[in-house]
């Protein structure tokens, strides 16, 4: 074995026992990107088969008229963007929309509501939701918003796979963005969930005006959960029309790419999904993006309200890359 991969494997088991440091995550954004990309490279190759990715299908059950204040979402009923409100979907349609993310390749289907937290009637009908998931034999996913100790184990008790709660930015930056709920009320959902059994995907969101600091403390924040999140999903921020995130200055794309390599390295073990944000960026960027160890995305023409590249254009992505899915 070459002395650069015996290296790394040693810092790799070094990762997983100690605190992980601000310092030291903030040296590898700092390195030459040629660097910091190989080193990521060789983590994701230890780690997981460097040609396979794994897709998951969103879908928006219950859209806009939130009342949370989070400044980078169209769904919040602060702001004037575009988005029309709509009820909690049927349980029909949610299937429908399962059934075609099955048949066009995805294995997760992650469901998300427009809520600060749920109310029991409406977790009792997305319970009936993730039944009929399951059923399909897709893993399942929601988003909901906050969650307490009660809810997760209904959730869990009805078999759901993934719950996703991002902790977005830095713990010193969120209140710049939201003011609703804390980064406490943040960690307690992401306590319950991870007690209750579900696997925990959670990331954030970059390109909102943060500076390096601020990723900084997003991926601590991140890679000291204990356990490591499954799934991480990395955003770039989609800025829309009426948000007080829209016409910030936007992100570099090698910065968001070593965000991405940056994440692999010190979660070597989590899905890095390569998240919002992929409408704006070409295929190379996407590709670098793989190349620094994203190894999941979001799979299906939209996102939650706003648009994502089509399957077909994925399809044929993958297929000039050589990659297949999980
Ligand atoms: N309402 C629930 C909540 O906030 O917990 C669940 C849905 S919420 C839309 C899920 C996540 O989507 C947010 O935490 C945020 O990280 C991401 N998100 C929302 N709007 C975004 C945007 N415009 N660009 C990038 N990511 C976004
Ligand atoms: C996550 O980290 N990104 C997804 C999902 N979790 C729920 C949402 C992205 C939303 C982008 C803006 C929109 O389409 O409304
Ligand atoms: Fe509401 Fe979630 Fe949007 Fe925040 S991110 S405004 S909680 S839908």
């Amino acid at each position: 074995m070459n002395q650069n991969i015996k290296f790394h494997q040693k810092k790799n088991q070094n990762i997983q026992e100690d605190n992980i440091s601000k310092n030291y995550i903030k040296s590898l954004f700092l390195k030459p990107f040629n660097d910091l990309i190989y080193e990521a490279q060789v983590v994701h190759r230890e780690n997981f088969n460097p040609n396979k990715i794994q897709l998951s299908t969103l879908l928006s059950i219950k859209t806009g008229g939130c009342s949370e204040d989070c400044a980078y979402c169209p769904q919040s009923a602060r702001y004037n963007t575009d988005v029309e409100n709509e009820a909690i979907l049927a349980l029909e349609e949610v299937v429908e929309a399962a059934k075609a993310a099955k048949a066009s390749g995805a294995s997760r289907f992650c469901m998300g509501a427009a809520w600060r937290r749920p109310k029991q009637k409406d977790l009792d009908l997305v319970k009936e939701m993730i039944k009929e998931v399951k059923n399909l034999g897709l893993e399942s996913c929601a988003t909901l918003g906050m969650l307490d100790e009660d809810q997760t184990k209904q959730l869990k008790n009805v078999g759901l796979d993934y719950y996703n709660h991002n902790l977005d930015t830095s713990p010193e930056f969120y209140g710049d963005i939201i003011t609703t709920r804390t980064y406490q009320d943040r960690l307690d959902t992401l306590k319950n969930v991870r007690n209750s059994g579900i696997n925990v995907c959670c990331g954030g969101i970059v390109g909102m005006g943060e500076g390096l600091d601020e990723r900084v403390g997003l991926l601590y924040e991140l890679a000291n959960l204990s356990p490591q999140p499954e799934s991480v999903p990395i955003n770039l921020l989609t800025q829309v029309e009426g948000t007080p995130l829209h016409g910030k200055e936007e992100l570099d794309h090698f910065e968001f790419v070593r965000t991405i390599a940056v994440a692999r390295i010190i979660m070597p073990k989590s899905f890095v999904r390569l998240s919002a944000g992929r409408e704006s960026m070409d295929e190379s960027t996407q590709a670098l993006a793989f190349i620094a160890g994203a190894n999941s995305i979001f799979y299906g023409d939209e996102l939650l309200t706003t648009e994502n590249p089509s399957a077909e254009k994925d399809q044929k992505l993958m297929q000039k890359l050589g990659i297949t899915t999980e």
